[in-house]
């Protein structure tokens, strides 16, 4: 037997026993994609398992993550710091080998994968970056994206977007092997799934090729070689069978529960291994493959030798270690300026913060004249403007959020989005992913209530405060005026997790706003006279205004303190003797005025306060009325408050 066919039974075993082991996981679609992951690993992967994060090396993204143990399988013969215990323990709490591949987790696992398609999504932002890259700092960092993707991945919508923009930019350096094997959780893809992958592909500016036998390593070695020198990005569909080697082979019942330990000893059987262990690599094996690794290595270090000969080595280093300066804070307030929208002052503190990252990559999704989000005098990125930091992401709201993933993930490059608070739906399972890997990104969400105004309720967001608020490690922002923006982005863009600011269509007036305070997250704006305020009075954004003068035209009737929450996440980071501070535990009298779902707030007013929100959808009229017509007035604020405070 070849060493290229042990290695792929070996891989295929690997997952058969870990997913045995564990009681728990997916080794058909493993069995069915070993010859391509490892002719991928073996043949043309550029890797350097000694470090892993060598930036010269090539991008291999898993999106199938049901697949976990083809990556851990591979990355275990290729050298990286992956033992076999670790295999042993798949699926098991504080392992190495999680059930989908998590990053951060494991050495070589560039994205976490698992939600189908956001994989695929992400390669085009690695590749994307990797464009850039070239440009910027030469052939040195001429390397290649390679995916892994399944049905599952090509069904889902956003591969369609992800797709059409990386066929338009000409990303000729992503390579897609699809493990074409018709087989879905729910039997055949003849159920649900009957487009021409090759016309879709071919439509959308892609190189499509097809391997019949996808088990031939050597075919999809050579296919993969073609696809190299094209001048698109290329999809190889490569024809498995789910389960390759088991007697259910080309059944679903291999894609998602363990084989037992009957059938791997019969696939042991068939394919005349001998010994009958489980997590067998044999010696002859690993020294055959440490031979590739050898190699890799040698080219990481040539690599790095020819990197450190560069002239302008310490330019590059430079442009991917960009960060803010310390007192960048100062250098945004001289842009503050007085009563603007948000968005205004928005646009306003990107040019800023681009005079300090020239790493800045980013756009919107066809609304930039709204969002304000273009950097001016740069040009957009294209296959003829590689080195441009702009980008027209068209209308791809979830793509968008996936390839800002993937840019962030690449390193080196501060990626930020733009695009309406009420579209962030369109955007909920990147940002979910972007928060699990605590990477640092910026969205800019504009529009951000009823002050959208005419376009009527479906673009007035309500519920999507709460949305990202409740997201893990996701910190939102909702300046209330120029001070208050220039914070926001000051420590959105020096974050190391993902972030978004949230910001008005409409005019805000300026406000008397301390930035040290505003620096806190919540804080207090207006403080009372006595010793204890008879009233607290929280509000974000363009509410906090309405706030503040409620609460002077309210100064000789009830003594209240108004407290901005600027960014709760950032609040619930502070010691509890601060939080106590501005929100002493024995003042429930409690108001919070908010034009969005009133979720966000109960946790802060109790169980004695009030809000006034937004518990329904809005309507289609100018955002003025709106706010009259919703309550979001001083008058009615202030009635709002006096019968509160008299029924209390
Ligand atoms: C967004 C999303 N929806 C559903 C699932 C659950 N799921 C995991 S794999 C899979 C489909 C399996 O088919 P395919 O992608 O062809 O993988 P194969 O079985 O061929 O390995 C589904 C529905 C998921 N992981 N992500
Ligand atoms: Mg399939």
């Amino acid at each position: 037997m070849t060493m290229t066919k042990e290695a792929i039974q070996t891989l295929s075993l690997l997952a058969v026993d870990a997913v045995n082991q564990a009681n728990s996981g997916h080794p058909g679609m493993p069995m069915g994609a070993a010859a391509m992951g490892y002719a991928l690993f073996a043949d043309h992967l550029r890797f350097s398992p000694s470090d892993p994060k060598w930036p010269g090396r090539d991008r291999f993204i898993l999106s199938a993550g049901h697949g976990s143990m083809l990556q851990y399988g591979l990355l275990h013969l290729f050298g990286y710091d992956l033992t076999l215990d670790d295999l042993r323990n798949f699926r098991q709490l504080h392992s190495k080998t999680p059930g989908h591949p998590e990053y951060g987790h494991t050495d070589g696992v560039e994205t976490t994968t698992g939600p189908l398609g956001q994989g695929f999504a992400n390669s085009v932002g690695f590749a994307m970056a990797q464009k850039r890259a070239e440009a910027v700092a030469g052939e040195l960092f001429r390397h290649k994206t390679y995916v892994i993707c399944s049905d599952g991945d090509l069904m889902e919508g956003i591969s369609y977007e992800a797709a059409s923009i990386a066929g338009h930019l000409k990303l000729s350096n992503l390579i897609v092997l699809y493990d074409s094997n018709s087989i879905t959780i729910d039997g055949g893809t003849d159920l649900s799934f009957s487009e021409s992958i090759k016309e879709r592909f071919e439509a959308q500016h892609w190189r499509w090729m097809r391997i019949e036998d996808g088990h031939d390593p050597q075919k999809i070695s050579e296919a993969i070689e073609e696809a190299k020198s094209s001048d698109r990005p290329t999809l190889i569909e490569v024809r498995t069978t789910i389960g390759k080697g088991s007697a259910k082979e080309g059944t679903s019942a291999t894609h998602g529960a363990p084989l037992g330990a009957e059938e791997a000893q019969a696939i042991k059987d068939r394919w005349e291994l001998d010994p009958k262990e489980t997590f067998v690599v044999r010696d002859e094996l690993r020294e055959y493959l440490q031979g590739i690794i050898d190699k890799k290595e040698m080219e990481a270090a040539e690599w790095k030798k020819a990197f450190h000969e560069l002239p302008n080595k310490k330019e590059i280093e430079e442009f991917f270690g960009a960060e803010l300066p310390e007192n960048i804070l100062e250098k945004l307030l001289e842009r503050a300026g007085t009563d603007k929208a948000t968005r205004a002052h928005g646009g306003e503190m990107l040019q800023g913060i681009k005079e300090y990252l020239p790493n800045l990559f980013g756009g919107s999704a066809d609304l930039a004249g709204s969002n304000l989000s273009t950097l001016k005098g740069e040009d957009f990125f294209s296959a003829e403007t590689p080195a441009a930091p702009n980008v027209h992401y068209g209308i791809r709201e979830h793509a968008m959020a996936a390839i800002t993933n993937g840019i962030s993930l690449y390193g080196g490059f501060k990626p930020f989005a733009a695009t309406f608070l009420s579209f962030a739906d369109y955007m909920k399972p990147s940002l979910r992913l972007a928060s699990l890997m605590k990477i640092p990104l910026v969205h800019i969400f504009t529009h951000d209530s009823l002050g959208v105004g005419e376009d009527g309720p479906t673009h007035q967001p309500i519920e999507q405060l709460v949305m990202l608020r409740s997201i893990p490690g996701f910190t939102l922002y909702r300046p209330a005026d120029g001070k208050e923006t220039a914070v926001a982005y000051a420590q959105a863009f020096s974050g190391k997790g993902p972030a978004a600011v949230v910001l008005t269509r409409q005019t805000l007036p300026e406000l008397p706003i301390d930035v040290e305070k505003a620096n806190l997250g919540g804080y207090i704006v207006r403080k009372e006279k006595g010793d204890q305020p008879e009233l607290i009075l929280m509000a974000s954004g363009s509410e906090l205004h309405l706030a503040l003068f409620a609460a002077k035209e309210l100064e000789e009737e009830i003594d209240v303190r108004v407290v901005s929450m600027l960014s709760m996440d950032v609040f619930e980071t502070q010691s509890a003797e601060y939080k106590e501070e501005v929100l002493p535990q024995a003042v429930r009298a409690r108001f919070a005025i908010e034009a969005a779902s009133p979720l966000s707030w109960h946790r802060y007013i109790g169980l004695d306060g009030q809000c006034h929100c937004m518990d329904q959808f809005g309507a289609s009229a100018p955002g003025g009325e709106l706010f009259e017509h919703f309550g979001f007035t001083t008058d009615n604020i202030i009635e709002e408050i006096r019968s509160y405070m008299e029924k209390k």
